[in-house]
């Protein structure tokens, strides 16, 4: 039979937008870090209010371990960066890793 245009079409490439894979941020408590210097991090880096940062900050101490908050990859390294470069600047021994949410 004669070639037709539909004889070579392929399947249409459909953008399918995948939602980001999500990672929270989590503080692990230590016996050294102020108090104080915790809250003031999870205020600046997560924009929680000072009552929510003393919530997790409590948390964290009395529990060992605390989400900040939850993000995509890139933005969850980025803030976990930020606050192990706060704590060394400080000379706070703070942790802070990410976990797939
Ligand atoms: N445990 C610390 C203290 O008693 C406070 C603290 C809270 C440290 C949370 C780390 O992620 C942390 N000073």
């Amino acid at each position: 039979r004669p070639k037709r245009d539909s004889d070579l079409a392929v399947a249409p490439q459909v953008a399918k937008p995948k939602p980001p894979e999500l990672f929270k941020v989590l503080l692990l408590n230590d016996d050294y870090t102020p108090m104080e210097f915790v809250v003031a991090v999870i205020e600046r880096f997560f924009s929680k209010t000072r009552e929510q940062a003393t919530q997790i900050m409590l948390k964290v101490h009395t529990e060992g371990v605390g989400v900040c908050g939850v993000y995509p990859q890139d933005i969850a390294e980025t803030k976990m960066h930020q606050v192990l470069e706060s704590a060394r600047e400080a000379q706070h021994p703070l942790q802070c890793v990410i976990e797939a949410a």
